[in-house]
């Protein structure tokens, strides 16, 4: 009964109803202060809803701050990340105001780019969309550059091919990301039931 009212939207006090169109989407988490593995899960439990439902998720990886200057690593601290698999009826732009109202939830404050966070939240993909504006760059640039997107994502869509024709499985392989230090941390599983 849940999924059948999670799939049809209601439009009136009648019992009118319209099928809604969920997109597969994919976003990329990331946390380097605090409680880092309590603030992925915080923000999973927060994108579970009606309108985006969290469908895989992948492990957690621990990875040094990338592009990290020289003496800053006490001021960049490791990041955890993983990637969750969402089904959403929202669109490109509401998923993204919807993501970061739960960065904001969970503390994120913004400093300076790239700046320590609790909780950060991409959108690496969402459907086949391509598009670009200030606001939202879909796919996310990124994906082919860093170990700690590329690898988690290939664990839930090796099939995927990025914009550049290459396939995510062969991504994972390439000296960019295999140069990268990085590992998945054993015995760290996100789930939703916690
Ligand atoms: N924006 C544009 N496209 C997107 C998209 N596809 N998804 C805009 C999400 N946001 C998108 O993001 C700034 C603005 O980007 C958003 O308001 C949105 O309008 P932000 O989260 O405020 O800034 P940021 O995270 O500091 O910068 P940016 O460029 O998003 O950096 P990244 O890509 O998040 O990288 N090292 C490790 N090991 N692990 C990490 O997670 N993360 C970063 C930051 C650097 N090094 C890291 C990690
Ligand atoms: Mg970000």
């Amino acid at each position: 009964m849940d999924s059948f009212l999670n799939t049809y939207k209601r439009v009136s006090k009648t019992t009118v109803t319209l099928p809604t169109e969920r997109v597969i989407s994919y976003l990329g988490l990331g946390s380097s202060i605090g409680d880092r593995a309590a603030h992925l899960r915080s923000a999973l439990q927060r994108l579970n809803s009606e309108s985006t439902r969290v469908t895989a998720l992948s492990s957690v990886y621990e990875s040094p701050h990338l592009g990290l200057a020289p003496g800053d690593s006490e001021r960049y601290p490791p990041h955890l990340n993983c990637v969750a698999q969402v089904e959403t009826s929202l669109s490109p732009n509401d998923l993204l105001d919807s993501v970061l109202e739960i960065e904001r939830a969970g503390g994120r404050e913004r400093a300076e780019r790239w700046s320590p966070r609790t909780i950060d939240i991409d959108i690496l993909l969402y459907g086949a969309v391509s598009e670009s504006s200030p606001r939202l760059t879909l796919p996310h640039p990124g994906i082919a550059k860093r170990a700690f997107v590329a690898l988690p994502l290939a664990e839930l869509a090796p099939q995927l091919t990025l914009p550049s024709g290459e396939r995510l499985a062969e991504t994972v392989l390439s000296e960019t990301i295999q140069q990268q230090a990085i590992r998945r941390v054993a015995g760290l599983a996100l789930s939703l039931a916690e």
